[in-house]
C-alpha cells in the first residue's frame, strides 16, 4: 500500500501509544481488570452492533462465548468500511479496531451508544485481547484481519466472495489472562440480563446468546420493546390498567415511554439513553417522574378525588407501585462525568414532561376507572407514609428514650469499637444458644431471631416498625431504617446471618436480605453484610474429624482419605445439630470459616431477584445466593 513516509509512521506511533495506554491502566477505560471490566468488553462490542440496528441497518445480533472463554459477536449490518482512510492510509476497518475512539459515525445523524464506559470503542477490546479477529462481509466480498494484543498481524485481506445481500461485521476476541488476572469468567446470567435489556429498548432486534461452555442459549425479540418490558418487570403482580405507551420525536430527539401501576408496594423505574441504562438517572427520569405526579394531581382534582383541603400528592405518595421505563435517543448524548451514567441534556427533561404528560393526562380522562384505582393507590400510600412516619417517630422517640437499652434477646460482645466487631443474627433459639456459648465474647455478639420475620417484601415500613424481631434488629444494628439510616450508628462492623441450609433458613435468609435490601441497602453496598456458611458434611475417620462445605469438598476429603477406608459421615440438617464448639470451629473462629459477602452487583437485578425470591418457587432463591454470594475466606479480623 503506499504510503506517505510520515503518515504511516505518525498513525502507526499514535495505534501503538494508544494501545500501550489501554493496556497500562485498564481501569480508565473499561473501569478495571474484574468481572464487571470483562463483561464490559462483552458490552463495547455488542453497543457497535447496538448502534448498527439504532441507525436502521442491522436486525439481529448473535453472542456466543465458546469453551475457551472467547467471544464471537455478529450482526447483519452494514459491515465496516473497508475502504484506505483518506488521513490514516490504511482500510478503515483497521482504523475502528486499532485506534482510540474512531468508531464514531461521520459527521452527523443516527445515534451513538457512546456514553459511559461505551463510549471507548471496540480498539480498547482489542488492545485487551490476546487476539482478535475482525471478518466484515460488504459489496460481495469477505475481509479479514487478525491481533494479538491489539496489534495487527496482517494487513486487511479479502478472503472470499459472498452474496450481494450478505452483509455485516463479525468480531471474535479472548481477553488477556496477563490483564485479566484474577480467576474470574463470564456469567451468563449477567450477560443475559444486559441482553434482555437491550432488546428491549432496541425494539424488533434478535440477539442470540449462546453458551457454548455450558449449552445454554437464550433469544431475545420483543416487537413490543418498552411495553414489553413494563409487561415483563409486572409479570408477578397485579396490575391496575393497561401499559401506556408513548413514542414521539422532539426536535430529533426520540422520546419513549411506558407506564404500569400495580398493587405492590415497591417501585419499579429504569431510564434509558442510547440504549445505556442509566443507573443514576438523569434529565429524562427526572421529566418522566414530575409529569406523572402532576398528572395524576391534576385528574386527582379535576374528578372531585382529592378535595381543595387536600395537600398535592408528593413524588413518593405517586412512585409506590409505579413500573415505568424512559427511553431517549440522542444524536448527541451528555454524560455525567464520572460515573458516565448519569444524562445532563437539560433539553430532554422538558421534551419528556410534555410527551408523557399529555399520553398519560389523556389515558386518565379515557380511562376514568384506572384514575380512580391509580388515585385511590396514591391516597392509600399517601396516609400509610403519615402512619410510618409517625411510627418511625415513635419508634425513634421511644429508641431515643430507651437507646440505651438494647433488645433482652441480644447478647453483646465486651469490644466497643465497630470495626473490630461482628453480629451473628442466628435463626431459632436453641442454634442462638449454641452460638452464645461457641463464640468468642470479646468481639462475637450473637441475636437469635425466632421464627419467620414478617415478609417484608409486601408489609409497608409502619407494619415492619411494628414488628419485634425487626425491632430487635433495628436497634441491634443501631442505625436508625429507611430514610432515617444512618451507617455512622452502626454497632457492629460486619453483620453475619446464619441460618440453616434447608428451605426455611433460606426463606429467612432472603426475608433478611429483602428487609436489608430494601430498608439499608447502604449496609450491603458499604460490604458490611455476610452469609455464614456451616458446613454439610462432618467426616470422621480413625481419630481425623474433617468437615465439607460442598458436594465436592466431600468427594474430595474421600478420596484423599483413599476409597477403601470406612470413613462415618454425618449430614448437618441444621445448626441446632453442633454443638457449641463445633460451630465454633466449623462456622464463626475466624481462621477457618467461610463467609459469603453480599453484594448487589446491579439494583436492576437485584429489584427483579427479590420480586422473584418473594414468589413461592424457592430455587431461584438459592440461584440468587450462589450467584450473588462471593466466598471470603479466613478474613482477617
Ligand atoms: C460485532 C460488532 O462493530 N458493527 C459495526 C458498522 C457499520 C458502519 C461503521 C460499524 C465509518 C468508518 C467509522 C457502515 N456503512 N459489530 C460492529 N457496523 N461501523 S461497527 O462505520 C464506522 C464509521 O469508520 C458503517 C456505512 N456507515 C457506517
Amino acid at each position: 500500500m503506499a504510503t506517505d513516509k510520515n503518515n504511516y509512521d505518525v498513525s502507526s506511533i499514535q495505534v501503538l501509544e494508544g494501545l500501550e495506554a489501554v493496556r497500562r491502566r485498564p481501569g480508565m477505560y473499561v473501569g478495571g481488570t474484574d468481572i464487571k471490566a470483562l463483561h464490559h468488553l462483552v458490552y463495547e462490542v455488542v453497543d457497535n452492533a447496538i448502534d448498527e440496528a439504532l441507525a436502521g441497518a442491522c436486525t439481529r445480533i448473535d453472542i456466543g462465548i465458546h469453551a475457551d472463554s472467547s467471544v464471537t459477536v455478529t450482526d447483519n449490518g452494514r459491515g465496516i468500511p473497508v475502504g484506505i482512510h483518506p488521513q490514516m492510509k490504511k482500510s478503515a476497518v483497521e482504523v475502528v479496531m486499532t485506534t482510540l475512539h474512531s468508531g464514531g459515525k461521520f459527521g452527523g445523524g443516527g445515534y451513538k451508544v457512546s456514553g459511559g464506559l461505551h463510549g471507548v470503542g471496540v480498539s480498547a477490546v482489542n488492545a485487551l485481547s490476546e487476539w482478535c479477529e475482525v471478518e466484515v462481509r460488504r459489496d460481495s466480498e469477505i475481509y479479514y484481519q487478525r491481533y494479538e494484543r491489539g496489534k495487527p498481524k496482517a494487513d486487511v485481506k479479502a478472503t472470499g466472495k459472498t452474496k450481494a445481500n450478505d452483509t455485516g461485521t463479525k468480531v471474535t476476541f479472548k481477553f488477556d489472562p496477563k490483564i485479566f488476572k484474577e480467576d474470574i469468567d463470564y456469567r451468563f446470567d449477567t450477560l443475559v440480563q444486559r441482553f434482555r435489556e437491550m432488546a428491549f429498548v432496541t425494539r424488533g432486534v434478535t440477539i442470540q446468546f449462546m453458551d457454548e461452555r455450558t449449552d445454554r442459549q437464550m433469544t431475545f425479540y420483543f416487537e413490543g420493546g418498552i411495553t414489553s418490558f413494563v409487561r415483563y418487570l409486572n409479570r408477578n403482580r397485579e396490575t391496575l390498567h393497561p401499559v401506556v405507551h408513548v413514542e414521539k420525536d422532539q426536535d430529533g430527539v426520540g422520546i419513549e415511554t411506558a407506564i404500569q401501576f400495580t398493587d405492590a408496594y415497591t417501585e419499579s423505574v429504569y431510564s434509558f439513553a442510547n440504549t445505556i441504562n442509566t443507573i443514576d438517572g438523569g434529565t429524562h427520569l427526572t421529566g418522566l417522574r414530575s409529569s406523572i405526579t402532576r398528572v395524576i394531581n391534576d385528574y386527582a382534582r379535576k374528578s372531585g378525588l382529592l378535595k381543595d383541603a387536600d395537600p398535592n400528592f408528593t413524588g413518593d405518595d405517586t412512585r409506590e407501585g409505579l413500573t415505568a421505563i424512559v427511553s431517549i435517543k440522542h444524536p448527541d448524548p451528555q454524560f455525567e462525568s464520572q460515573t458516565k451514567v448519569k444524562l445532563m441534556n437539560p433539553e430532554v427533561q422538558t421534551y419528556v414532561t410534555q410527551v408523557t404528560g399529555e399520553a398519560f393526562g389523556s389515558f386518565l380522562e379515557e380511562n376514568p376507572q384506572a384514575g380512580k384505582a391509580i388515585v385511590a393507590k396514591c391516597l392509600t400510600s399517601a396516609r400509610a407514609r403519615d402512619a410510618a412516619r409517625k411510627a418511625r417517630d415513635l419508634v425513634i422517640r421511644k429508641s431515643a428514650l430507651e437507646s440505651l437499652t438494647l433488645p433482652g434477646k441480644l447478647a453483646d460482645c465486651s469490644e466497643r469499637d465497630p470495626e473490630k466487631t461482628e453480629l451473628y443474627i442466628v435463626e431459632g433459639d436453641s442454634a442462638g444458644g449454641s452460638a452464645k456459648q461457641g463464640r468468642d465474647r470479646h468481639f462475637q455478639a450473637i441475636l437469635p431471631l425466632r421464627g419467620k420475620i414478617l415478609n417484608t417484601e409486601r408489609a409497608r415500613l409502619d407494619k415492619i416498625l411494628g414488628n419485634n424481631e425487626v425491632r430487635a434488629l433495628i436497634s441491634a444494628l443501631g442505625t436508625g431504617v429507611g430514610d432515617n439510616f444512618d451507617l455512622e450508628g452502626l454497632r457492629y462492623g460486619r453483620i453475619i446471618i446464619m441460618t440453616d441450609a434447608d428451605v426455611d433458613g433460606s426463606h429467612i435468609r432472603t426475608l433478611l436480605l429483602t428487609f436489608f435490601f430494601r430498608y439499608m441497602a447502604t449496609l450491603i453496598e458499604q460490604g458490611h453484610l455476610y452469609i455464614a456458611q456451616p458446613p454439610l458434611y462432618r467426616i470422621s475417620h480413625k481419630n481425623q474429624i474433617k468437615y465439607s462445605y460442598s458436594e465436592k469438598e466431600k468427594d474430595k476429603i474421600l478420596k484423599d482419605l483413599g476409597a477403601d477406608v470406612k470413613a462415618s459421615i454425618s449430614r448437618y440438617k441444621g445448626l441446632g445439630e453442633m454443638n457449641p464448639d463445633q460451630l465454633w470451629e466449623t462456622t464463626m473462629n475466624p481462621e477457618n470459616r467461610t463467609l459469603l459477602l453480599v453484594t448487589i452487583e446491579d439494583a436492576t437485578e437485584a429489584d427483579r431477584t427479590f420480586d422473584m425470591l418473594m414468589g413461592d418457587a424457592v430455587d431461584p432463591r438459592r440461584k440468587f445466593i450462589q450467584t450473588h454470594a462471593k466466598s471470603v475466606r479466613n478474613l482477617d479480623v
